[in-house]
């Protein structure tokens, strides 16, 4: 599947904590004023009704920046705010299925930690590839280190792009330097960072010499 444009150099994974809405809202738009490249809402334990409301509110300020948002895990949310696409991890259904169900134009990224399942998902309709996690994270997810040898193999094994994620931050996003990554994803380095238009900017500063 073809790029399609998506420019994924800084990622922006939401979380929202004990924050309010005014405030998460807030911190999704400075972060877009400020540069992020790409948003996805993502939303663990929230009713279908919350997370579409959520997804509304989200896409008012991702389409005020042009910028693409994607949803994680739901592809009906997904239809029903027209985002760009759908994120998806190892426990939702399958690659090709949701490849079906979104059409071709839509975006379909898949978060994958081997070189094996990166090649059928990229065969299954694959836009993109999340590889993680690089380092400890302390946001909630299911997932297990994945090194930077596998990160790298992962790149030069398949021809989609490839995006690093977990415990990402300012000062590690050169120390991914020569994997060959598209750009990098963050959920708490920006969510919780003290001035988000500061450290948007400083971190598209440093995965700008990545590439
Ligand atoms: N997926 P932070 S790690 C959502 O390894 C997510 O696939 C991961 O959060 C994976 O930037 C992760 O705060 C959380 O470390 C990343």
């Amino acid at each position: 599947m073809a790029d399609k444009n998506i420019d994924y150099t800084l990622y922006l994974i939401t979380n929202r904590y004990d924050y309010s809405d005014e405030q998460f809202l807030n911190i999704v738009f400075e972060a877009c004023d400020s540069g992020v490249t790409l948003v996805q809402l993502r939303e663990k334990d929230v009713t279908t009704k919350r997370y579409f409301d959520l997804a509304v509110a989200v896409k008012k300020i991702t389409d005020k920046f042009k910028v693409p948002l994607i949803i994680d895990d739901r592809v009906d949310i997904c239809l029903a705010v027209n985002a760009a696409g759908v994120h998806i991890g190892d426990n939702e259904l399958p690659v090709k299925r949701v490849r079906q169900l979104i059409g071709k134009d839509k975006i379909l990224g898949v978060s994958v930690k081997d070189v094996q399942r990166a090649k059928e998902a990229e065969a299954q309709g694959a836009d993109y590839f999340g590889v993680g996690a690089i380092y400890p994270t302390k946001t909630k997810v299911i997932t297990k280190h994945t090194t930077i040898e596998t990160l790298k193999d992962i790149v030069s094994c398949v021809d989609i792009p490839v995006n690093a994620i977990g415990g990402i931050k300012e000062n590690n996003i050169l120390s991914l330097k020569n994997t060959g990554i598209s750009g990098v994803c963050m959920v708490s380095e920006i969510m919780q960072a003290e001035d988000v238009r500061t450290k948007v900017t400083n971190c598209l500063k440093n995965v700008e010499q990545l590439m």
